[in-house]
């Protein structure tokens, strides 16, 4: 499926809904979070629909790796290549919107 009616994702993939763009290409499209957890708080999604991590691994692992490439490049841009990259995957582990995007934290120090 490349696209889901009801899915906010894909409306902002398709820019029906506004998003502060930070990257994109032919598979993924990267906004700025809207309610940011750390100083510099990304969202990559693939520009196809799937649900969660464990779908997109399964359909495409070539996406899958490319996300964490370019979480790299927006971590290398932010804070010298330090970031945390974190799937939320099923709604007990917080996962809201059933579009897999990566949340890239960067641009500060971590303590724990
Ligand atoms: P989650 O892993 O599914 O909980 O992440 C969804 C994220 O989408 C969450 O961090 C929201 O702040 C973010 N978000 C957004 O950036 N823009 C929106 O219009 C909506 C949610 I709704």
């Amino acid at each position: 499926m490349s696209q889901s009616d009801d899915c906010l994702f894909c409306k902002i993939i398709a820019g029906e809904i506004p998003s502060t763009k930070v990257y994109e290409d032919d598979t993924v499209y990267a906004f700025k979070d809207i309610a940011p957890k750390a100083k510099v708080h990304v969202l990559i999604v693939p520009r196809k629909h799937y649900a969660n991590a464990a779908e997109l691994a399964k359909a495409d692992p070539k996406t899958l790796a490319h996300i964490v490439e370019v979480a790299q490049h927006i971590a290398d841009d932010a804070f010298h290549g330090a970031y945390r990259l974190v799937f939320n995957t099923g709604e007990d582990a917080g996962q809201t919107v059933f579009h897999v995007h990566a949340h890239v934290l960067t641009g500060q120090k971590f303590e724990e």
